[in-house]
């Protein structure tokens, strides 16, 4: 009994700490885990509007993979509610390219966010936009979306944490090659399940012990 709860504490673990949040600006609503591979992370509507300085903003992430890229796409859309929305004359609108995570990347991010040099068509002072956030991993393309009105000269709020803090503490000591992406946090895809098994397996170990 002992051993099941601790594979059952191992498994809520591992999904509490799947994909990414989007810590700031605050998204349009509570993070959904099974949602984040949708568009705007299962949410279709604008909400939780946020002031955001319209040049020299930052963005605020949680990721639980140890691998990933990102990039932001904008757009100037009112209630931007399809990944149409977010593009012109067919491509992507991109409020800041797209660009390869530090390794091992499962921690807190800090990432600089300047719309106005991204020079996107009516994403100017007193604008209303949508930043979606797209965070590409292990397991695919991952979304969380942020609506925005743009302000000039803003300054973020000293209260709003911006740091870089990586959690060596999620990585496996036992991988022996210690580059592999599979020993962290994991979710819960059929291509993951092994590193959860060995997860699983290392507390089994540990329960024995103590036996
Ligand atoms: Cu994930």
């Amino acid at each position: 009994m002992f051993v099941l709860t601790l594979a059952l504490l191992a498994i809520f673990a591992s999904v509490a700490n799947a994909h990414f949040r989007l810590l700031y600006p605050p998204p349009r609503g509570d993070f959904v885990d099974d949602q984040e591979p949708n568009f705007c992370g299962g949410y279709n509507n604008a909400a939780n509007r946020t002031t955001f300085p319209l040049s020299g903003g930052f963005f605020s992430i949680k990721t639980g993979h140890p691998s990933w890229t990102a990039g932001v796409l904008i757009s100037t859309a009112e209630n931007p509610d399809t990944f149409d929305d977010f593009k012109a004359s067919g491509q992507d609108e991109l409020a800041l390219n797209y660009f390869k995570g530090p390794e091992p990347g499962a921690g807190t991010f800090c990432i600089p966010l300047d719309i106005a040099a991204a020079n996107i068509t009516d994403a100017v002072d007193g604008a209303n936009v949508t930043i979606q956030i797209v965070v590409q991993a292990t397991d695919g393309n991952l979304y969380q979306c942020a609506d925005l009105t743009l302000v000039k000269d803003l300054k973020i709020d000293s209260n709003v944490s911006c740091v870089n803090e990586t959690s060596a503490t999620t990585s496996n000591s036992t991988n022996s090659t210690g580059s592999s992406h599979s020993g962290a946090v994991v979710g819960l895809s059929a291509s993951q399940m092994p590193a959860l098994l060995s997860a699983a397996m290392a507390l089994f170990g540990v329960a024995f012990a103590l036996l």
